[in-house]
């Protein structure tokens, strides 16, 4: 478990969460355990997408896969017992009816309707050519939704309004799926792949705009998220 999270990548989901909270006016303390748990989640996508069965990656982050240095049982359990720590943590949290919600909003957005239904599709896909829909359908979900997960928990941790969760909602879908898209560009794979790395950019930075206009409620606080969109469009890993 320590090796999957130690050193980590880019802490994106967890910044995520730490801002939208910051942004909404809540305290980095209350919004700190989910923001540790959604990084634990994606550690745990991360260890299981890695094995044989699934992407067949022999390294992560620069060093050997979690299957490689311990073997696939070991990385099997070690992906369990990470998700259910994640689960743990959020449950720790002081303010029980935040736990609660914020529970039921990771277990949606990371189940078979969110992240692992977009991994089923994916991985009931290869092997022949996939349709735009099909192609969206699992960016948005696979990885999209746990950014906007991440999002949004940041905003309910702060006890933002059902107005501005939702420009937030707009905000992490858009930049989930233009996360994806620069994630193409790197790896030269899906939309990178069909229809070049340029009009991926293109339309990355369009999906990048609508993010941005997503956080006019924050007025003056919304600097700190719209800079994190922009890190998206130029990142390099
Ligand atoms: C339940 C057996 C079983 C498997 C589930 C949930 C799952 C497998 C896979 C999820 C698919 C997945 C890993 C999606 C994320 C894709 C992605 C863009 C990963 C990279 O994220 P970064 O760039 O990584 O934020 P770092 O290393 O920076 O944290």
């Amino acid at each position: 478990m320590l090796y999957a999270l130690f050193p980590g990548g880019k802490r994106l989901r967890p910044i995520l969460a730490l801002s939208a909270s910051e942004a909404c006016g809540g305290q980095k303390e209350a919004c700190l355990p989910f923001a540790a748990a959604l990084e634990i989640v994606h550690a745990y996508s991360l260890v299981h997408d890695d094995l044989p069965a699934m992407d067949n990656d022999a390294f992560r982050r620069g060093q050997p896969s979690c299957h490689k240095k311990f073997g696939e049982a070991i990385a099997i359990l070690a992906g369990d017992a990470l998700l259910t720590f994640a689960f743990e943590l959020m449950s720790r949290a002081d303010d029980m009816a935040t736990s609660l919600a914020v529970i039921r909003e990771v277990s949606a957005r990371i189940g078979s309707l969110g992240m692992v239904g977009g991994q089923t599709v994916d991985v009931l896909s290869r092997g022949g050519e996939m349709d735009q829909p099909t192609i969206e359908y699992i960016y948005t979900h696979k990885t999209g939704q746990l950014i906007a997960a991440s999002v949004r928990v940041g905003g309910m941790a702060a006890g933002a309004s059902p107005e501005s969760l939702a420009s937030l909602t707009r905000y992490g879908e858009y930049l989930g799926f233009a996360f994806q898209m620069t994630d193409d560009i790197l790896d030269h794979e899906g939309f990178a792949r069909t229809r070049g790395p340029e009009a991926t950019r293109e339309e990355a930075r369009a999906f990048i705009a609508k993010a941005k206009d997503e956080l006019t409620f924050l007025q003056d606080r919304a600097g700190v998220l719209a800079a994190i969109a922009d890190r998206v469009l130029v990142r390099e890993n």
